[in-house]
């Protein structure tokens, strides 16, 4: 009888191995509003739309994204310093008016070293001056910003392409 080829997720004594690279997707203060207000500037997506073209991009690029939202600074510090242990190889981000204001957040993402890009529905650049600076893009490998919700896919596939340069992804 020939013997069956291995495959990435082959049981190994009892240990079965996936090699699926994991990507934490983090949003900020308000994004759960998306939709309900300032279409003309954020666009009709919610963010459950967002979460779920984004799960569908990660499964054609054979990666998984764990999508989160939080109002607090502090909860999005926290998640980004568990990243490593929770295995994330890199981070997508959009930190909403903290991409203006956080040193913390800028701080916790230097602190993990994953690699990170910074993503915006609207264009922080042609808008406010006061949202012309962003603290988190000293920490980051790239800025994705002005697409709305195609953003979010747009950050993930060059993450992906970051990764898979560094030997992590498929
Ligand atoms: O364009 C982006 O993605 C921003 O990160 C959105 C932030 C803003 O402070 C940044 O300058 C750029 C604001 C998020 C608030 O989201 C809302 C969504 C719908 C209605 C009201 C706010």
């Amino acid at each position: 009888m020939t013997s069956p080829k291995a495959t990435a997720a082959d049981v190994t004594s009892d240990v079965t191995i996936s090699a699926r690279t994991r990507i934490l997707c983090i949003s900020g203060p308000n994004l759960q509003l998306l939709g309900a207000r300032e279409p003309e500037v954020y666009g009709r997506a919610t963010l459950a739309d967002i979460h779920a073209r984004l799960a569908a991009r990660a499964q054609a690029l054979g990666v998984d994204v764990d999508a989160r939202q939080s109002n607090h600074e502090g909860t999005l510090v926290d998640w980004i310093g568990d990243a490593p242990r929770e295995n994330a190889a890199g981070i997508l981000i959009n930190p909403g008016a903290y991409t203006h204001t956080s040193i913390a957040i800028l701080d916790a993402v230097r602190a993990v070293g994953l690699p990170c890009v910074e993503v915006h529905l609207s264009n922080p650049d042609a808008r406010e001056p006061f949202r012309r600076r962003s603290y988190i893009a000293k920490a980051c490998v790239a800025r994705v910003a002005g697409f709305g919700a195609d953003s979010y896919e747009l950050g993930l596939d060059g993450l992906v392409r970051v990764l898979a340069r560094r030997a992590i992804a498929p």
